[in-house]
């Protein structure tokens, strides 16, 4: 049964007859020299692959090829005298820690593709490099090739509690069975790093940003220690999410005081403490001052003094403290778009080199569609790392199907202007704009327990993109999707070019039926599931910045935030031209223009409908685009083994059906404002507002 378990790492017969002859020709001997555990996986997956993919095992040893047949071998000049006299060192030079070489080389009589790297990590990504070219039936004459990441850290967020559950999880229970380690490693900790390894991930932080201290414990550092053993040979460094008050809560002391001395003493000694446990560990990942976490302000002190304190901390062992950039505050008014701006660009110069700030993609917190954060464009002296979110919180959780390479791709092509035209987001992060410094981008996680990983089986996807991305933020999102069906599905035309094109499409379908046109956190209160845009701070008794009426201020002159000069400014916080242009009604591009302004209802939209009018369109494009997605995944049945066909259109069901509810919330909601009708070609709603606001689910996953 195909249940998904094996992800895009399914290895099934090569289809086509021809690939298949000349593929078994060239890879019937493998060939590894070199013994470390990490040369082992790469040697295991490529013996694991070949057999699945070609139908026979390759041959081992040194023993010389028969006529007609050539080898594959794989290692690094320094532990393969084959590697070595394969005369790679000019291409190597270029590929670094962890990139590799494929080649194809004559050595003696025998020809040989050669999968070298300058180290063994190098060798294993290169082998699943191979193996994705070999799954999505690459013609021979296309295998050589010289791959270097663009980014070193490259970083999967987990935010699983120690109790098992998963802060907007929405595909199960943790992976990490913290009750039964360090004695009990389950296989599946093996499979993860497998899967994390095959798209070049490096480095996995276990724990949620809302962290417990417990995990610092002399209790826990072994049960972690133990995962690190495991994800070790994968190339991948954990890290842990350090609570800054943990120096009262498990250290003893009166104080969490950044500038105390005997605090700085108690983070020292436990960092000391994780390294003795796990030499290789990666660092903290700190959420501070940010919705109630404790941090350096409790004190007085300064985002840069807590970090530093951290950062100090780990400096011996190698370790990075990556601070979070996600802080606004319950007790300032000022727009919660413009709070992290506001509070760390003068910080800008002030933090360790072993500190680095992670940045959401956008300014309020992973909305269907954000601008880029301008924290990207104005933190010249401090290394920032991406953080974007797999798992969908706001994007209708594992049961809607939104392929979220576009919306990745959105922000790294993102122009800050911060140095001139060219200053991507992209190029802010891989430091090649401003200079050597840790580079990283990270991704909260879409996994849990559930036996396909990540609940819908198209949310692997997304999963897979990211570490795609992240290798190379250069990639199209449409050929990464041509290569997870392929990988994941199938290789026949007739499935491909659909199945893509329905997921290119899925990124700007819950725009329209949740947010089109730059609205933003209209959701439910609290589990975020469903269409919420008459939460308000007195009617639900909660804070005014996590409200929809804080960000859609809708009346009966129009909807939208003003950021202008005339509202909150926050369109100062981006360099020019964009401040101009955002600033605009007239040139602000249409998918941000309620993120940017407050609009009269009649406002003209480039396709001459009324604002209201195009709202409503937008709303249905959402909705139609699901049920065209319907409509194409049906058609593709006979590509698709039985099981994921029907989970797949059975979620897609769903999926429309909260479409219709998003939008028909929404449209009836706003309309209490517009006083407008239906244009005639929208389709009417077929509940009240009051029906759909006595929607209330309950058991929410994932809160
Ligand atoms: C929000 C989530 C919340 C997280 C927070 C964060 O609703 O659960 O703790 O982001 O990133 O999106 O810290």
């Amino acid at each position: 049964m195909e249940d998904g378990y094996r992800l895009w790492l399914r290895y099934e017969p090569v289809a086509s007859p021809e690939l298949l002859a000349a593929y078994r020709a060239t890879f019937s001997r493998l060939v590894c020299e070199g013994n470390s555990p990490t040369l082992r996986a790469a040697r295991d997956e490529l013996t694991r692959g070949l057999t699945g993919l070609l139908g026979a095992r390759p041959r081992t040893g040194a023993a010389g090829p028969s006529p007609g047949e050539s080898a594959i071998a794989i290692g690094t000049p320094d532990g393969s005298p084959l590697v070595a006299a394969a005369g790679l060192a000019g291409p190597l030079a270029a590929t670094g820690d962890e990139g590799f070489v494929i080649h194809r080389a004559r050595v003696g009589a025998e020809s040989v593709t050669i999968v070298a790297a300058n180290r063994d990590v190098g060798v294993l990504y290169g082998v699943f490099h191979l193996l994705r070219r070999l799954q999505t039936e690459t013609p021979l004459a296309d295998l050589e090739t010289a791959s270097a990441p663009r980014v070193k850290l490259r970083m999967i967020d987990h935010w699983d509690n120690l109790d098992g559950t998963i802060e907007r999880g929405y595909a199960g229970h943790s992976l990490w069975d913290w009750h039964k380690l360090p004695d009990y490693l389950s296989p599946r900790y093996e499979d993860y790093a497998r899967a994390e390894a095959s798209i070049g991930i490096n480095a996995v932080c276990l724990t949620n940003v809302n962290a417990d201290p417990l995990v610092l414990t002399a209790e826990y550092l072994p049960k972690v220690a133990a995962l690190a053993g495991v994800f070790r040979r994968w190339g991948i460094r954990v890290f842990l999410t350090a609570r800054f008050s943990a120096p009262i809560e498990i250290g003893g002391l009166t104080t969490a005081d950044p500038l105390d001395r005997g605090v700085a003493a108690w983070w020292r000694a436990k960092a000391e403490e994780i390294y003795r446990h796990i030499p290789d560990f990666g660092g903290f990942v700190v959420k501070a001052n940010s919705e109630g976490q404790p941090g350096p302000q409790d004190y007085g002190r300064t985002h840069a003094d807590g970090a530093n304190l951290l950062a100090d901390a780990v400096a011996a062992g190698g370790g990075l403290v990556i601070w979070r950039a996600f802080v606004y505050r319950a007790d300032v008014d000022e727009d919660r778009a413009k709070q992290a701006y506001t509070e760390l660009t003068p910080l800008d110069g002030q933090f360790r080199p072993n500190a680095v700030l992670q940045v959401k993609n956008g300014p309020v917190d992973f909305q269907p569609r954000e601008p880029f954060h301008p924290l990207f464009g104005a933190m010249s002296k401090t290394p920032l790392f991406l953080e974007v979110m797999l798992a969908q919180e706001y994007l209708g959780f594992a049961t809607h199907l939104v392929y979220e390479a576009p919306l990745i791709k959105e922000v790294l092509d993102a122009d800050t202007f911060a140095a001139g035209a060219g200053s991507t987001v992209a190029r802010v992060i891989d430091g090649s704009l401003h200079g050597d410094r840790p580079t990283g981008i990270a991704a909260v996680a879409n996994t849990g327990d559930e036996r396909n990983w990540c609940g819908h089986p198209f949310a692997q996807a997304n999963w897979f993109a990211f570490g795609r991305l992240a290798w190379d933020h250069r990639l199209d999102p449409a050929a990464i999707a041509g290569d997870w069906l392929r990988m994941t599905f199938s290789n026949d035309a007739r499935f491909l070019a659909p199945a893509t094109a329905m997921m290119l499409g899925s990124r700007e379908a819950p725009v329209n039926y949740m947010t089109p046109l730059g609205l933003h956190h209209l959701m439910a209160k609290d589990h975020h599931y469903g269409p919420g845009p008459w939460v308000a701070p007195e009617r639900d008794n909660v804070r005014a910045d996590w409200t929809s009426v804080y960000y859609h201020r809708a009346d009966a002159a129009g909807l939208g935030f003003d950021r202008t000069v005339t509202g909150s400014d926050a369109v100062a916080q981006y360099h020019s031209p964009l401040r101009e242009r955002f600033g605009d009604p007239a040139a602000c591009p249409e998918e941000l223009l309620l993120w940017f302004h407050h609009l009269p209802w009649d406002h003209p939209m480039q396709s001459g409908r009324t604002l209201w009018d195009e709202l409503c369109q937008r709303y249905d494009a959402g909705v139609d685009f699901v049920c065209g997605m319907r409509e194409t995944w049906s058609d593709l049945a006979a590509y698709v083994d039985l099981d994921r066909f029907e989970h797949v259109a059975e979620l897609l069901a769903i999926q429309e059906k909260e479409a219709r509810w998003w939008r028909d919330a929404c449209l009836l909601y706003f309309q209490t404002f517009s006083r407008r009708p239906f244009p005639a070609d929208c389709t009417p709603p077929q509940r009240s507002l009051a029906e759909l606001m006595q929607i209330r689910p309950s058991h929410v996953p994932g809160i």
